[in-house]
């Protein structure tokens, strides 16, 4: 079946910075020449100490190194705030809309400077300095984007842990961080619901140990313990410093920020990245495929706890001095209009979601989208996962009312900003497809034994070269790094992702190809929720793989083998699905749990999960070879036992 495709419309060929022909020409120069196209693009931002060099990287994985503009100097704080106090001070930069629809504020850029500068002294007061690591625990309040700024004034390098992860989860990153800092609220607000902050932060740091500050922003004003000597409220310390704190001049490969993010083994990996690099290319990226234009209202719905809320709600908005909306809500709170009525509200021109959202609101119907108006929305976008082309269609006809393009944004935590993506007034679109590469991206694909196919053709997803906004360590592992990034195809960043090339040079990526997850947009390795499982006392063993979920786009699916002597019953699927939303989160509770008296194992007792995958999508027909198992008669009975649990 040929997918359809939709031409530009015409008044974003007139209004964009770029057509087709202009991005086919920039996309050639950057690819020919990267120094310098990547030196007039770094021109972008203010440089303390111009720099000499631009890009200095290896691939070689007995060598990986990723420098760009490595001798410049400058402060990503002062190019998101300082420098447009002249031009823009009067300018709102934040709108913060609240859980509750009655609830927002506006922020201009010359308030938001005062206001970081203060959180900045603040954790100077607290003896926090240049390279300490920060950690951030806090709910989508203007002050999580103020706390990310004020690390950055000041050269501390943040790491922000997602609200949703419990106390166990929180310890592990601030372990690995090493960080004797946090930053957290009393409580978070979601959907009408509190979420215990403070209460989780003290269980973790307790866990954690090493903990000498804790900063603590009123949110509800709920009373929370105060540990005399390590917490202190953030209204009270604000009162006692001044507005005043020069920014700290930066090299441009000093550390940015720490996120930490799933992958197929072992515990998830402190994803480092640094300053110039990063911010020239998250600005770079917001610019184009946005079509940001002064002015503009733009509103990314993730959170700051992600990747996508770093980089698409603060860095790259504030380097290009946008107004960006910021929400504290979920999108089906108090009803299921409540996007639709944000974006009339604030009169939202650019709307950038996940393909879960668009499902879940889809399958909501029509009638909470239409009874608003949308007038002003210009662009919709779309990032987390694959979007399957109904909900496509359905973002493109209902919400965009056939007139927004849609950019799909192809890419990861550890590429710092968009890779393959369309540019509104460049790129004729086809849905469910990423479309082409950014500006710098060589994407490759690879068959499975690292050729690199050409054509129209389908493997693993490489990218050839590097880019500014790529990783360049795992916090503390490098030798991890070069593992899971650079020796599966040597020579290559491997992305972990599928992906398939059609005739017109468009990608279209297919999933993750190792054993990462991806619920509802966020990323989950396996192993993790299997630990998560065997830690509890009548659990002897787990396997856990994806099977696709009309909402989630992919649900969790764990087998569990039981201790001898434990029975299989629901109250213990209720306790084991409870047992991994607190030793996890909630975004990683099992949606199914099969009691299974043994799993598929190889001789060597590998676990075969690609048959346990097939089991639980139902293709029970479609098994493959099962003769290496050491036991084949154990597929039957997951497969009888699959049957009887539909
Ligand atoms: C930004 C972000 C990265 C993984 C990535 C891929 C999937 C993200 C996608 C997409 C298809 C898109 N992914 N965007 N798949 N189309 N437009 O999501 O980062 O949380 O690190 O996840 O998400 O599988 O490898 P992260």
């Amino acid at each position: 079946m040929t997918p359809k495709v939709y031409d530009v419309p015409g008044d974003w060929a007139t209004r964009a910075y770029l057509d087709d022909a202009a991005y086919q020409e920039m996309y050639k120069r950057s690819i020919s020449d990267p120094n310098a196209f990547w030196a007039e693009q770094a021109k972008r931002i203010d440089w303390f100490k111009p720099f000499t060099k631009v890009k200095n990287t290896s691939y070689d994985p007995h060598n990986v190194s990723i420098r760009w503009f490595e001798d410049g100097t400058t402060n990503v704080a002062h190019n998101c705030l300082d420098r447009h106090l002249a031009t823009r001070g009067d300018q709102v930069a934040i709108i913060w809309e609240g859980d509750d629809p009655k609830d927002d504020r506006k922020i201009t850029y010359k308030e938001l400077h005062a206001e970081v500068c203060r959180f900045a002294n603040v954790l100077k007061a607290r003896g926090v300095k240049k390279g300490d690591r920060v950690t951030i625990y806090l709910p989508m309040i203007p002050e999580a984007a103020v706390a990310m700024l004020a690390c950055a004034r000041i050269g501390a390098v943040h790491s922000i842990v997602f609200g949703g992860f419990s106390p166990d989860s929180l310890a592990g990153r601030i372990e690995d961080a090493k960080s004797t800092v946090i930053i957290t609220a009393d409580e978070g607000v979601r959907g009408g619901r509190k979420v215990p902050l403070k209460t989780n932060a003290d269980a973790a740091a307790t866990r954690a140990g090493g903990v000498e500050t804790m900063v603590v922003v009123r949110r509800t004003g709920a009373a929370v313990a105060m540990q005399a000597g390590r917490d202190v409220y953030y209204d009270e310390a604000a009162k006692t410093v001044s507005t005043d704190c020069p920014c700290e001049e930066m090299g441009a490969e000093d550390p940015l920020f720490i996120l930490y993010t799933s992958g197929s083994t072992g515990k998830p990996k402190g994803v480092l990245h640094t300053t110039a690099g990063y911010l020239v290319y998250t600005a770079i990226t917001h610019q184009y495929v946005f079509d940001y234009h002064d002015g503009d209202i733009y509103w990314c719905t993730a959170d700051v706890g992600w990747v996508t809320g770093h980089s698409y709600i603060v860095y790259g908005p504030l380097a290009n001095g946008a107004t960006t909306l910021m929400f504290e809500g979920v999108p089906n709170y108090p009803t299921n209009a409540r996007f639709w009525e944000v974006v009339d509200k604030h009169q939202v021109n650019t709307f950038y979601t996940a393909p879960t959202a668009i499902r879940a609101l889809m399958q909501a119907g029509d009638e909470p989208v239409k009874k608003t108006s949308r007038k002003s929305l210009r662009l919709l976008g779309s990032v987390g996962e694959p979007i399957n082309p109904e909900a496509w269609e359905w973002y493109h006809r209902v919400v965009g009312e056939d007139r927004c393009p849609i950019v799909d944004t192809w890419w990861q935590t550890e590429t710092g900003g968009i890779l393959i993506t369309p540019l509104p007034g460049a790129t004729k679109l086809k849905p469910g497809s990423a479309t082409r590469p950014f500006f710098g991206v060589v994407p490759q694909i690879v068959d499975a034994a690292g050729n690199p196919l050409d054509g129209a053709c389908e493997g693993s997803l490489c990218i050839a070269d590097s880019w500014p906004g790529q990783m360049r360590t795992v916090f503390g592992d490098h030798e991890r790094f070069v593992q899971t990034y650079f020796s599966t195809y040597p020579g290559r960043y491997f992305t972990g992702d599928g992906c398939r090339r059609d005739e017109d040079g468009y990608y279209w990526i297919t999933g993750r190809v190792d054993d990462v997850i991806n619920v509802a947009g966020h990323r989950l390795g396996t192993a993790e929720v299997e630990s998560a499982l065997v830690a509890h006392a009548k659990v002897s063993e787990a396997a856990v793989v994806g099977f696709p979920h009309d909402i989630k786009g992919q649900g969790i699916y764990a087998y569990v083998t039981l201790m001898t002597g434990q029975q299989p019953s629901e109250e213990l699927r209720a306790e084991l699905v409870a047992w991994v939303r607190k030793e996890i989160g909630p975004i990683a509770s099992p949606d199914v749990i099969q009691f299974a008296p043994s799993l598929p194992k190889t001789r060597s007792g590998k676990i075969m999960r690609r048959i346990l995958r097939k089991i639980a999508e139902n293709e029970f027909g479609n098994l493959g070879d099962t003769s290496t198992l050491a036991d084949p008669t154990v597929v039957d009975d997951l497969v009888n036992n699959r049957q009887a649990s539909q």
